[in-house]
């Protein structure tokens, strides 16, 4: 045992006085961890897409000191390293680039968009880095390759929830009028959920409206659509254009229920729609009231910071941590990470997350083969405002 660690290392210190005899690219990643172990957290931290991303900064820190609090990787901590991945394809890669090449972490949590996701998983996937989809609830994501997953359950599981729970609300919906983002992967995603769960209630999809998450005026489509007097509207697209887009709807006298999709699901949408947000179902993968240890630590953490309920993706975040984390620890009781490789650890990482099974804020969460999540718990909120507009909260439905 002891001559085989000795080798390695005598290689790794070869490795790095003579770069290239270790020949070209793959040289690179034959370093070794030394002091904390380097996670990388890309999502987006400018932009209108912050608007969800900053949440998602926020669990990824705390589960940084809650298991840093808990003796990290068996003993060594772990060292969340942010690159803002921004709101499009090229500062997802580029963000992804630098996480992989200079920062040499050990995996990935992120990007933001599934729309960045396709653009920016491919890159991690040649260098053989894993990746954990945080937020990343489009059809064809962990197919994307061997080293990406998700800890963020697909619109097909979660979107027709909200369906249900509207016409438990309301028995009397018939006419459905479907809104979506035509230029985001996530949304066009979401509203093929969303238009199928529709048609299979037997309710009636009487328009399909398209516009562009960089829209402000909704005039149109939003007119277009009420003079059809749907009973229900559905909103596929990210939180600014959807906020204004719930905001016109109302202003144009619509009375009746609106389901927002996945990029409706922050808080930060109320300063966009106000008052009228109120009555917004969305669905959710995470509930606050989750009974595990780790949710109530997480919730005690988040709520002591913020002073209010942690939202979904703050959650999915600590959750992408999380799984890293237990399964690094996995990793190390059987060979010393400190003595490992930085690219076979990123692939024996990559294998052991797959494995086990995790007691997340989440509930608890596993994978397929494929990098695809398993969760059992899913719910619905309903946008709760205050009269003013200025304070709003998720309220979860029975
Ligand atoms: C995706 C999403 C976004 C709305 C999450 C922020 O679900 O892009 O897949």
């Amino acid at each position: 045992m002891k001559k085989s660690t000795s080798v390695k290392t005598s290689l790794f210190v070869t490795c790095v006085v003579f770069l290239t005899a270790c020949g070209g690219g793959s040289s690179e990643t034959n370093t070794v961890v030394s002091g904390a172990i380097p996670i990388g957290i890309a999502v987006a931290q400018t932009s209108n897409v912050a608007l969800l991303g900053q949440e998602q900064v926020a669990g990824a820190k705390i589960a940084q000191k809650y298991f840093n609090d808990k003796g990290g990787v068996n003993g060594t901590p772990i060292k969340l390293v942010f690159q803002d991945a921004g709101g499009d394809e090229n500062s997802a890669i580029n963000a992804f680039q630098t996480l992989i090449n200079k920062d040499k972490v050990v995996g990935i949590v992120g990007p933001t968009l599934s729309q960045q996701a396709f653009s920016a998983d491919p890159i991690a996937n040649r260098a053989k880095v894993p990746v954990f989809g945080p937020s990343n609830t489009a059809k064809g994501i962990p197919q994307i390759g061997k080293y990406i997953a998700r800890v963020s359950a697909p619109v097909a599981v979660v979107a027709p929830n909200a369906v249900d729970a509207a016409l438990k609300k309301n028995p009397q919906i018939k006419k459905v009028a479907v809104f979506y983002a035509q230029n985001d992967a996530f949304s066009k995603s979401e509203t093929e959920s969303f238009q199928q769960a529709v048609k299979g209630k037997g309710l009636e999809l009487v328009t399909v409206q398209k516009f562009q998450t960089s829209d402000t005026d909704f005039q149109s489509q939003a007119t277009n659509a009420l003079n059809l007097k749907p009973d229900l509207v559905i909103i596929s697209g990210l939180a600014a254009d959807g906020g204004n887009l719930v905001r016109q709807l109302r202003e144009l006298g619509y009375k009746g229920l609106i389901i927002g999709g996945n990029g409706l699901n922050t808080s930060n949408i109320f300063p966009v729609c106000k008052a009228v947000c109120d009555g917004v179902m969305i669905a959710q993968a995470y509930s606050p009231e989750q009974p595990g240890e780790v949710n109530t630590a997480f919730r005690q953490a988040y709520v002591n910071q913020y002073k209010t309920e942690p939202p979904q993706f703050s959650a999915q975040a600590f959750a992408g941590v999380q799984v890293y984390v237990e399964a690094l620890k996995a990793i190390d009781e059987k060979s010393k990470i400190s003595e490992t490789y930085l690219s076979k650890l990123r692939t024996e990482l990559n294998q052991q997350r797959l494995i086990g099974k995790y007691n997340t804020p989440l509930g608890e969460i596993s994978f397929t083969p494929e990098g695809e999540i398993v969760q059992k718990e899913f719910y619905v909120a309903q946008i709760k405002m205050s009269k003013d507009g200025q304070n709003g909260k998720f309220v979860f439905l029975k």
